[in-house]
């Protein structure tokens, strides 16, 4: 699957892009068993310490998170990737399918960085109306940045999909306030299967809907950039994807673990930058050119 001239001019207008069947199962396979271990290694610690009767192993992927949470109240998701450190989900974030649809947003220098997580959307929580754009370092604010989400079950309207307000990345302003001072548009649903890829520019406001399943709406959430530019989020590591220019200065995995690891022994919890309190006028790069 490529990114079309039609996909990239549908993103400059709306705001985003859906790419239906982007990536196999074979892509996303890797990733959902790192996960399958993440959650039992978490469910057989819990058993140890006496805080859990039953391991649930015969639940499968979108399921057992939501009934161990459901017997241990400490159960709130999972430790994102950063902490976890596998390397499927390492060699997914490089993927050549899903890096080759990334270049066509920002060139073929490839960075992911640091605000980029994996996602189990638990039953009944949702995620309130924001743009990506307020998540950064000061450094950082006009950097060109494309956020890519990617579900690994089917993310539909009763599990809290995407939800995107199109066309407001036009008006080219920040609204700081995480979501409070968003404008009121129309709301555009985004059911997506396992395999589709959707695009969100940074000034796009987006959340989604409480997850009214019993199942984990489980998605993973990444941001690209150019190689080179400051990283919004510079305390943590960020991982060079794809290199036209020096291949051999792409990322390898036992330094990435590496970069974590002493990272999180720095700054293990993320920091909050000083924002702006009101909307402001976005000055930095739109769109690749
Ligand atoms: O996964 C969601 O529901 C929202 C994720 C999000 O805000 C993002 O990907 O930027
Ligand atoms: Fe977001």
């Amino acid at each position: 699957m490529k990114v079309t001239s039609e996909h990239l001019d549908f993103f400059k207008e709306e705001g985003y892009v859906f790419i239906a069947g982007a990536l196999s199962d074979d892509d996303l396979e890797p990733l959902i068993q790192d996960h399958n271990v993440i959650v039992d290694e978490i469910a057989r610690d819990l058993q140890q310490q006496g805080k859990l009767n039953n391991l649930h192993e015969e639940e499968p992927f979108d399921r057992r998170l939501a009934r161990l949470a459901d017997e241990c109240a400490e159960i709130d998701g999972c430790p994102d990737f950063g902490v976890t450190r596998r390397r499927g989900t390492f060699e997914f974030l490089r993927n050549k399918n899903l890096v080759d649809l990334i270049g066509a947003f920002i060139g073929p220098e490839i960075t992911c960085n640091a605000v980029s997580h994996v996602r189990p959307k638990m039953p009944n929580t949702d995620v309130i109306f924001h743009q990506d754009a307020v998540f950064t370092s000061q450094e950082a604010q006009g950097i060109l940045q494309v956020t890519v989400w990617i579900p690994l079950v089917a993310a539909t309207a009763e599990n809290g999909c995407m939800q995107v307000q199109p066309r407001v990345h036009q008006q080219r302003m920040v609204y700081w306030s995480y979501g409070k001072d968003l404008p009121q548009t129309e709301r555009v649903t985004l059911p997506m299967e396992k395999g589709d890829v959707l695009f969100v520019h940074k000034l796009t406001p987006h959340g989604s809907g409480p997850n009214n399943t019993d199942a984990v709406r489980w998605s993973m959430d990444l941001r690209y950039q150019k190689t080179g530019g400051p990283s919004p989020r510079p305390e943590w590591p960020s991982l060079v994807a794809r290199s036209q220019l020096d291949p051999s200065s792409e990322t390898v995995y036992e330094d990435w673990c590496d970069q974590w690891a002493a990272a999180l022994e720095q700054t293990p919890t993320q920091i909050r930058y000083e924002r702006p309190t009101g909307p402001e006028p976005f000055t930095g790069e739109m769109f690749l050119t």
